[in-house]
């Protein structure tokens, strides 16, 4: 595919704000065959990751090895991977894997795990499974899971630390973030409303509601806070990872639970975060950085994590910046043919220390044009996605699954293939291209990892 940099360059050096990248094929999306095409992709992973992986937490696809969280294993891969199997149709597989988590999945093991973590895949996917199939043995699991998290919410604050206990209950760790706070209420609300347990709803409402009660005076947050104390230990503010799905759970939970208290929380934050973190440059819109407490700008850094940000805008009703900043994504996304972990939009170009030039098979960018195709039904978006399913099996495929790269530049892989890809960036992709019946976009919220919810209760 050719690239289109030179003229994208020359339309900057104009100062024509949010050059739309032409895309090669302006034919119609054959959309059905992709979706099929996704769908084989999948299973080129998951039998990867059975083959080498199996009952393990995560495939290591170039020695073809595994890797676990924990001394005992979760079985997250099997667990974020099974409502893919679902929507995609995969019907005997997905019987098969949902029997095997039904009788084998135990959260009974003495090991501290990472409530956000677990609680958007495991929580999240097993909400969603159990929506999807009626099987209560799935509910009952995720009872007992969150059961074994509340005690996380036991601080001075009300604040959760980062690790819990699954056994004891006993938790440490008190250095968090507003994403690891506030990214809880989709999960432990939609196990309130399916249990009538209102602990579990309460419990992380308050706890979205301590780091908002404490946002500066110009509305922004920091990246990291004491959960025991309450104090900021860090006052950059962007929409990149530890802040990120903070916003993206205000827009959501008002949605799905209808709790006025989100729409106030949202309605402030978008002031503050277009004002101080939105960035109009040459190239287009951006969101950098910016300190909490001054505004001040920070660094005009932008990357795969904050990809999310148009489905957020889309959602919250703001298509149109959504769209621009989608552009300003696939620019990112097009200068190295794959997403680095940070892209500073002035320079147009991935921070030197290798760290930030990573790829992580993050699924957001995809996400944002599943969102804006739903709400747009743009043909652009469906030829967005296939730019980003071409250029990952470029890539990031091997024999054995998909690799993360340890750098975008020198596309050099990384051993890794994270449970995301097959919960988030493959049904992300699939559904852009699958007939509308596959999912009721309108009356599902997706949790941060892709397992999607419905409001089934009144
Ligand atoms: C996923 O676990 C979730 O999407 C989370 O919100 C952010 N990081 C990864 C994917 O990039």
């Amino acid at each position: 595919m050719i690239r289109m940099f030179i003229a994208v360059a020359f339309l900057c050096s104009l100062g024509q704000a949010s050059p739309r990248l032409p895309i090669e094929d302006t034919s119609t999306v054959h959309s059905a065959q992709l979706a099929q095409e996704v769908r084989n992709e999948f299973l080129h992973a998951w039998t990867a990751y059975k083959k080498y992986a199996w009952a393990h937490d995560g495939l290591k696809p170039l020695s073809t090895s595994y890797y676990d969280w924990y001394t005992a294993p979760l079985y997250m891969s099997i667990l974020d991977a099974l409502d893919t199997m679902i929507l995609m149709g995969l019907k005997e597989e997905a019987d098969t894997t949902r029997e095997f988590l039904a009788t084998h999945l135990s959260f009974d093991h003495d090991i501290y795990v990472k409530n956000f973590e677990i609680t958007i895949r495991m929580l999240g996917g097993l909400l969603s499974s159990y929506q999807l199939t009626g099987d209560e043995r799935l509910l009952k699991l995720a009872d007992d899971l969150g059961t074994r998290l509340l005690p996380v919410f036991k601080s001075p604050t009300g604040i959760p630390y980062v690790d819990v206990n699954l056994k004891t209950g006993a938790v440490r760790n008190t250095r968090t973030t507003p994403g690891e706070v506030g990214t809880l209420l989709v999960e432990f609300g939609t196990l309130s409303k399916l249990t009538g347990k209102p602990v579990y709803y309460n419990t992380a409402k308050n706890a979205v509601q301590q780091i908002y009660n404490r946002r500066s005076s110009i509305g922004l947050v920091g990246t990291w806070i004491d959960a025991e104390t309450g104090q900021w230990l860090d006052t950059d503010s962007h929409l990149s990872a530890c802040i990120d799905s903070y916003y993206e759970y205000m827009v959501k939970c008002k949605i799905l639970f209808g709790d006025q208290d989100f729409a106030r929380m949202w309605d402030s934050s978008i002031v503050a975060v277009n004002t101080y973190l939105a960035h109009e440059t040459v190239s287009g819109l951006w969101y950098g950085h910016a300190d909490m407490n001054t505004g001040t700008r920070t660094k005009t850094w932008f990357g795969a994590l904050d990809a999310f940000f148009p489905a957020v805008l889309a959602l919250s009703g703001d298509v149109k910046t959504a769209a621009r900043l989608q552009e300003s994504c696939f620019t990112m996304w097009n200068t190295y043919g794959i997403e680095p972990e940070q892209f500073d939009y002035v320079r147009m170009e991935a921070p030197a220390d290798p760290k930030w030039r990573r790829f992580f098979l993050n699924p957001e960018i995809m996400e944002s044009a599943y969102y804006l195709y739903q709400y747009t039904k743009d043909p652009r978006y469906q030829r967005m996605g296939k730019v980003f399913f071409e250029d990952l099996k470029r890539y990031c495929r091997t024999d054995n699954g998909y690799a993360e790269l340890k750098n975008v530049v020198s596309k050099e892989k990384n051993d890794r293939m994270e449970s995301y890809f097959l919960a988030e960036t493959l049904k992300y992709l699939y559904l852009l291209f699958a007939p509308p019946e596959t999912l009721d976009f309108r009356n599902t919220i997706f949790n941060t990892e892709a397992h999607p919810i419905r409001r089934t209760w009144q």
